[in-house]
């Protein structure tokens, strides 16, 4: 039977090229096998004789070669260049909150930053200094970016932990957004005190947190229960995982400890399951010693 230049050749952001591949696999299997599935379809069946296939497979083949060479030149230039970045990120000496996935993901994927940790005085001091007076800052080879999200889509993708199709990354993506959501969503009540920021934080926790966690439980069960994109670790379960621990931390005063375990049991199995990911476990356990 001809044989397909293997889909894993094809770097991820070829899937276009891997579906065309695939309709074209479906062709010449066609021909060997003298079936034609494309009679349901109501359209002319292909029969082409013995010499006809030959250079079909041919032509195929000459193709297949050429696109998986151009294919696996792009990423190299690609990432060559990326993983060359020299990259500075900014953000509070804690091990949570915007900065610590793009921390976590370079980390894991052991490229080279500077991890500049600051403490709530010097932000004050150099608030002013940063573009939009916020951290995470990214220095990508000397210019300030902003945008933790925007960081997590980028050094996902040089890390090898955020998806290339593009169903799968809007999969990811929306997870992304909606633990902004509720980061933009408690940001006011930190000024708050007292009563009124108890007051704040408990309809927090019964109006948008119960949404957002039970909104999420049904991703994870809709994308199989392990993983929020495409069944592997991506920068989602990431920034899921380093929320639902932040929350059962009971580190957020007046916000239930076991908020998650009452209205999404399974986000809590899945940060267990997270964080006993080898990458993350390993990570976590270096910077207890450091
Ligand atoms: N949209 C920005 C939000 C950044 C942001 O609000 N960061 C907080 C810290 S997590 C901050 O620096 N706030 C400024 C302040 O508190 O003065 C992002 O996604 O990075």
């Amino acid at each position: 039977m001809y044989q397909l230049a293997p889909k894993s050749d094809f770097p991820p952001f070829r899937k276009l090229v891997c579906r065309k591949v695939d309709m074209e696999d479906a062709v010449v299997n066609t021909i060997f096998t003298g079936a034609h599935p494309i009679h349901a379809t109501g359209a002319r069946p292909l029969a082409p004789n013995r010499r006809q296939s030959g250079c079909i497979i041919r032509a195929l083949e000459a193709r297949n070669e050429a696109l998986a060479c151009q294919a696996t030149l792009e990423t190299n230039t690609h990432q060559a260049r990326n993983l060359m970045d020299n990259i500075k990120l900014t953000y509070f000496d804690v091990d949570g909150g915007r900065a610590e996935p793009a921390r976590l993901a370079l980390s894991m994927a052991g490229i080279d930053f500077e991890d500049h940790r600051i403490s709530f005085p010097e932000f004050k001091e150099m608030r002013e200094s940063t573009p939009l007076n916020a951290v995470p800052v990214a220095e990508i080879n000397g210019v300030a970016h902003t945008q933790c999200n925007a960081m997590n889509r980028y050094f996902g993708k040089l890390a090898g932990l955020y998806p290339s199709d593009p169903w799968q990354a809007f999969l990811c993506d929306e997870v992304l957004e909606i633990i902004e959501d509720a980061s933009v969503a408690l940001s006011p009540t930190i000024r708050l005190q007292g009563e009124k920021q108890k007051k704040a934080r408990e309809e927090l926790a019964q109006g948008l947190y119960t949404r957002i966690l039970k909104t999420l439980d049904k991703r994870l069960q809709a994308g199989g229960g392990r993983y929020f994109a495409d069944g592997r670790l991506t920068m989602a379960d990431i920034k899921v995982f380093l929320w639902i621990r932040r929350l059962k931390s009971g580190g957020v005063e007046h916000l239930p400890a076991d908020l998650p375990d009452t209205v999404a049991p399974h986000l809590v199995e899945h940060m267990e399951r997270i964080a006993a990911e080898p990458g993350i476990a390993a990570y976590y356990a270096s910077r207890s010693k450091s």
